[in-house]
């Protein structure tokens, strides 16, 4: 016979003595005695068992190879050598390894092989929805205000919670613009000392569906035509339509859509929503129903929908660059974090709303928000993938003190978020990424996996365990633990059925009309008028007609009108609703910081532009001087640096727009360049025509524009009517004074 491997045969030596000691009852050789070995699981924790002589975890080195210290998240490309993975110092990582010059690639190069495979696979699936988005880091301090209500440690008075925070669009891939049309994403990841609390939320308060079980038919209608794949980000085509009339109920979030909310200026001037009501706990055990509200510092502000397409191509980025320049500028976006409090009372109904229904606000009027903290975005990201890109949200991460209700929706999420991270980030682990660590301890019980990077002691990954001394141990109520409220679950059958108070989806649709003013409504019929025209299917345009009578016979007949199509009758009664004036966002005074105002100029009078830029400075807003060639003007004195040429600058830039000179001629085309030009008629067939596009399109997109020397020239030729609104004329301070207060409003 086969002589054995020695090892194996003293293997299976080994395991035939333990194997006869327990069937006879015998000692097992080596192991603790019967008194040595505890019967129950230990009653008091210890400390983890240090490693056994034999065992060693590798010590921990940075990605590029510094001894332990060195914060791991943070460093890259910081030696003095470019390397392999692996720490091999490299002499060439320009050309492949070939059999001479011009002989064949050598299969033996592994520095090549690395590098493309490294390369091939950096691409990781992008979000099924929210692919597009931006982040920043910050800080949240709590008021205190919410101490009754919750004993959640971050919403405590002082305590302050760092925070990650990604906006988003909803239906684009990862490279589409900005400025669709589309609800806006506001996630906000919370580390605090009690585990991550996430924040998963959206610029709008209600949402398409009322059960989670219809998401994958709501984003299938809005995302592109299977068949050619378009049209990307946009709203305006047959499929979103053909659901979003077909199903009722998406009504509210359509209409909030195609206001203004549906484009917003900036992620800064966005409100954001919990949306669902969540249950707030307190150290007693007492409970109150929430909605979470964010509210901007600067405002709620939108772009108008001409501005919103022609930034959609002139700078897909736009929110994106201009959430990165503020917080580098050290102009920090802020929002106040707010709750509106319900009494728990069991049927979660209040003043006739089902708190369930997310397809349902509770207007301010009737519960004020009250103000619970301030959170402040202070930092960019240092790199986009590591952290916006495997940043991991999860309606479930919750810590003590805040819970959840049974929304349905909000159901379906607390299963979705969870699922969708295995796939998009290859593995059950991305809670360790850098971007995604708790700053709370971890003790967890999960082991293995892919790309799992602890390296984990002990021999007990299991409860109950005595062979790691019984360790963890359970937390209760009094030492920090997660408990679930034990809230009555309505004694029912098993249904596929949603209550009958989901049934109403015309009536806060109606009051959200009401609520705008006549400008917001304005936009609001065209955004309606835009999407459906360019929809191709008549029975769709019907039926949104339809749709639009149970809103309000004008929003109807004023769409139908342009849509060339006859007005329906509403089918259902028409709400008699109170309008909620904090649904609209025009009326209020607002701060400017880092509002951009261009200050078109030829480099005459450069006095003037030099004053009014440092008055912009000083005010928090940023000033953009737009030449007609780059560089410096007045190099003789005190130099002004051109920011923008008439040939890089576009309208959809800028807030507001100052005319300090009527451009001269350039002297290519038009001659001599001091000359003055101060009629209309001269300014109309001299001046660079960009310059008066810049102006005619500020006045169409409804911007702050002034004018001094002999600026109101351009204005005039630009077709400005005399005296418009919006549209100031005289001495520049005066002039930047009304066109500030303008920006505020
Ligand atoms: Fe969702 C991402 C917000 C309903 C399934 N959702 C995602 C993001 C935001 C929201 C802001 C992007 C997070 C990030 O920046 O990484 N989603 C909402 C809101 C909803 C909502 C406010 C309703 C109130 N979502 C919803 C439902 C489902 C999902 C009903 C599934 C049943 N959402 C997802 C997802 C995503 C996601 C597939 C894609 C990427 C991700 O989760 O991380 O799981």
């Amino acid at each position: 016979s086969e002589k054995k491997n020695p090892v194996t045969a003293a293997a299976e030596k080994a395991v035939e003595k333990v194997q006869k000691a327990m069937r006879t009852g015998n000692e097992i050789p080596g192991a603790p005695g019967p008194e040595a070995v505890p019967v129950a699981e230990p009653t008091e924790p210890r400390e983890p068992l240090p490693p056994k002589p034999d065992q060693r975890g590798p010590d921990t080195y940075s990605p590029t190879g510094q001894a332990t210290g060195v914060p791991q998240d943070r460093v890259a490309q910081d030696g003095a050598y470019l390397t392999t993975a692996q720490g091999a110092r490299l002499h060439d990582t320009d050309h492949s390894l070939k059999a001479g010059p011009r002989g064949p690639v050598l299969l033996q190069d592994h520095h090549l092989r690395e590098k493309i495979t490294h390369f091939d696979h950096e691409r990781i699936p992008e979000r099924v929805v929210h692919a597009r988005g931006a982040a920043a880091h910050g800080v949240f301090r709590g008021y205190g205000s919410a101490a009754g209500i919750t004993k959640a440690g971050f919403l405590a008075e002082g305590v302050e919670t760092p925070v990650y925070v990604r906006f988003s669009t909803v239906l684009g891939s990862r490279g589409s613009a900005d400025t669709v049309r589309d609800t806006r994403g506001f996630a906000t990841k919370f580390y605090t000392q009690e585990g991550v609390f996430d924040l998963v939320g959206n610029n709008i308060p209600v949402f398409f569906i009322q059960d989670a079980i219809k998401f994958p038919d709501i984003i299938h209608a809005g995302k592109p035509h299977p068949d050619r794949e378009i049209p990307q980000a946009q709203s305006a085509h047959d499929t979103f339509w053909d659901f979003v009339t077909l199903h009722t109920e998406a009504t509210h979030h359509t209409l909030w859509n195609m206001s203004d909310r549906g484009i917003p200026r900036s992620y800064r001037m966005m409100e954001g929503f919990g949306v669902h009501t969540f249950r707030l706990v307190n150290a007693e055990g007492a409970t109150t129903l929430v909605k979470f509200h964010w509210k901007p510092r600067l405002g709620v502000h939108s772009l108008v929908w001409e501005e919103a397409q022609l930034t959609g191509g002139v700078d897909p980025d736009f929110h994106r660059r201009d959430l990165a320049d503020a917080i580098e500028a050290g102009a920090y976006p802020e929002w106040e974090l707010g709750v509106q409090t319900f009494p728990d009372t069991g049927d979660h109904m209040f003043e006739g709303i089902d708190l369930l229904d997310p397809t349902k606000i509770v207007p301010e009027e009737l519960a004020p928000v009250r103000p619970i903290g301030l959170m402040t975005l202070d930092a960019n990201p240092s790199n986009y993938f590591a952290e916006t890109e495997q940043v991991a949200f999860h309606p479930g991460h919750l810590v003590p003190g805040i819970d959840v209700t049974d929304d349905p929706l909000l159901h379906g999420r607390l299963f979705s978020y969870l699922d969708t991270q295995i796939s998009r980030l290859g593995g059950p682990n991305f809670a360790q990424l850098p971007i995604n660590r708790t700053h709370a301890p971890v003790n967890d019980m999960l082991r293995d996996g892919m790309h799992q990077t602890a390296v984990h002691r002990g021999v007990a990954p299991y409860r109950p365990n005595s062979a790691d001394g019984g360790c963890p141990f359970l937390a209760g109520a009094d030492t920090g633990a997660y408990i679930e409220v034990p809230a009555e679950v309505p004694a029912s059958r098993k249904v596929r059925e949603a209550p009958a108070t989901f049934d109403d989806h015309f009536s806060q649709p109606r009051l959200f009309w009401l609520s705008m003013t006549p400008v917001e409504r304005e936009h609001t019929i065209a955004a309606y008028t835009f999407e459906l025209g360019k929809c191709w299917e008549t029975g769709i345009k019907e039926r949104a007609l339809r749709v639009l009578a149970n809103i309000d016979p004008e929003l109807c007949s004023r769409v139908a009108t342009g849509l060339g199509l006859p007005a329906p009758e509403a089918t259902v009664p028409l709400a008699d609703v109170a309008p909620s004036p904090a649904l609209s966002q025009v009326g209020q005074e607002w701060p400017t910081d880092g509002r951009v105002i261009g200050i078109v100029t030829d480099g005459a009078d450069l006095d003037a532009v030099r004053t009014v830029r440092g008055e912009i400075l000083d005010a928090g807003m940023v000033p953009l001087v737009i030449a007609p060639a780059g560089g410096k003007l007045g190099l003789d004195g005190d130099p002004v640096t051109v920011q923008r040429t008439f040939t890089t600058a576009r309208s959809v830039e800028f807030d507001a727009v100052l005319v300090a000179a009527a451009p001269a001629p350039a002297p290519d085309a038009y001659g001599a360049r001091d000359a003055k030009v101060d009629d209309a008629a001269a300014v109309a067939t001299a001046i660079d025509p960009r310059v008066l596009l810049l102006v005619s399109e500020a006045f169409r997109h409804g911007k702050a524009i002034g004018a001094w020397g002999n600026g109101p020239a351009v204005l005039e030729a630009a077709g400005l009517p005399a005296g418009a609104a919006g549209v100031a004329t005289g001495e520049p301070a005066a002039v930047l004074r009304t066109v500030s207060q303008a920006l505020g409003a």
